[in-house]
Order: C-alpha cells, then sequence, then structure tokens
C-alpha cells in the first residue's frame, strides 16, 4: 500500500506549488515513491477526523501502515531515511544534509514567514511602510549569508539531498521569492530545483488538483 498524504482541497496558492505538501510530494518522487492523496476540504481541517491525524488541524500529513505523521519536515526526513537518493551514505555528510534541513525550516524559513504574515495581515496598517524595509532586511540578513556559503556550487554540500530540497522549497515562498534576484547564485540554485524532473512531476500534480477543485466549481 502506497503511502497518503493529505493536502489542501482548494489551496490558497491557486496550484502554484507553495503549501508545505509540495516538499513531501517531491521528496516521494524523488524517491520514486508511489503515493495516494486525501484531499481535505477547509471545512474538515479543525474536525476530529483531521485532528487525529494533526494535532494542530494543518497540512500535510502522512499516512503508512499504522504510522501518522505531521510536519513536513518530519515527513520528508522520514521518506529520506527510508528510500536511498536523498541523503549521503558517509555518516558524517549524513548529518550535514540534515543540518541544512533543519536550517532550511528554522533559520532561513523563520524571518521569510515573518515577513510573508506582515504582509498578509498589516498591509492597511499606518506603521506598513515603515516597519517592511525593517523585514526585507532580515530576510536579506539570511539570503546574503546563504548566497555567500552557495558560492558557486550546485548543492548547499557535495551532491542534491533532502537539505536542498527543503532549502528550495523555502526559497521558493513569495517572501523570499521578491528578494531573490539581488541574489542571482540563489535563483539559479533554486531554477535548478525546479527543473528536476521529481519537482516538475510534484508541481504537476498539485497542480491538477488545483485545476480539478476550479473546474468542479
Ligand atoms: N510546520 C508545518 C509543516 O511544515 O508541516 C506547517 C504546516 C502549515 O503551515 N500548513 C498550512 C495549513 O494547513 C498550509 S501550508 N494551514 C491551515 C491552518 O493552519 O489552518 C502554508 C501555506 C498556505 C498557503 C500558502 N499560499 O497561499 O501561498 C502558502 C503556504
Amino acid at each position: 500500500m502506497p503511502p497518503t498524504i493529505t493536502t489542501f482541497e482548494n489551496s490558497p496558492d491557486r496550484g502554484r506549488g507553495l503549501a508545505r505538501d509540495m516538499a513531501v510530494r517531491w521528496a516521494l518522487e524523488e524517491v520514486n515513491q508511489p503515493y495516494d492523496v486525501r484531499l481535505v476540504p477547509w471545512a474538515e481541517m479543525k474536525e476530529a477526523a483531521h485532528l487525529s491525524r494533526h494535532p494542530f488541524g494543518q497540512i500535510p500529513t502522512y499516512e503508512e501502515g499504522d504510522l501518522t505523521l505531521f510536519e513536513s519536515g518530519a515527513i520528508v526526513l522520514h521518506i529520506v531515511e527510508r528510500h536511498a537518493g536523498l541523503l549521503p551514505d558517509d555518516a558524517n555528510a549524513r548529518a550535514r544534509a540534515v543540518a541544512w534541513m533543519f536550517a532550511a525550516l528554522t533559520t532561513v524559513q523563520e524571518p521569510i514567514v515573518e515577513r510573508e504574515a506582515f504582509i498578509l495581515m498589516e498591509k492597511d496598517k499606518s506603521w506598513f511602510t515603515e516597519r517592511l524595509p525593517i523585514l526585507d532586511d532580515r530576510v536579506r540578513v539570511r539570503l546574503g549569508q546563504l548566497s555567500r556559503r552557495l558560492g558557486d556550487a550546485d548543492c548547499l554540500d557535495g551532491d542534491f539531498s533532502a537539505g536542498d530540497l527543503l532549502m528550495v522549497n523555502v526559497l521558493r515562498r513569495s517572501a523570499a521569492s521578491a528578494l531573490l534576484p539581488e541574489y542571482p547564485n540563489l535563483a539559479a540554485y533554486v531554477a535548478r530545483g525546479e527543473a528536476r524532473p521529481a519537482f516538475k512531476r510534484a508541481f504537476d500534480a498539485q497542480l491538477a488538483v488545483f485545476e480539478a477543485t476550479l473546474s468542479a466549481g
């Protein structure tokens, strides 16, 4: 039985692959594992059935036999630990790839999410234009550091790993991609990730869900 993941029935990102199921889909595609999808309507996100899968009533989740997981990072780690391809065999290199996974989801993502939430929720506030450049600069600090570390390498540490997958996924978030042109090597890094066949399959699959929802009215 393939694992089942949950995603939005009607994603607010309108099929741009920005919701967190994208990383899970991409990881599954990279390791060539088929999966089923359970679509969760908005009205059911906080209902008992979904809360039994996810304590915070969010997507994505992952069910495989008697294992149910939430948190996209934990799900991706589970997938790549069980299937070869996205973690190096060497123990130290593997530990460094996991460090990059955490870096993507915490150190890099944190200022990006803060900027995104600010734009979404405080756009009409009197302090918006004064505060936005402060949040822009917080994102720039991280992007600048990441850009210097990546240099002209293709990946963060050796071959493409789960660390790169999560980092590209985080850099695709709207608050990061708006500033990405200032960092050509990061923009190229994201473009390389998006050009991977597994990314394209994952992207097309989530887009197909959005298009089917649209045409169903
Ligand atoms: N830390 C968790 C993880 O990584 O799995 C975060 C999960 C999460 O934030 N899930 C969101 C969710 O379920 C969807 S992805 N939200 C519903 C709720 O909390 O009730 C976040 C997201 C949503 C929409 C866009 N977008 O429109 O661009 C991008 C990202």
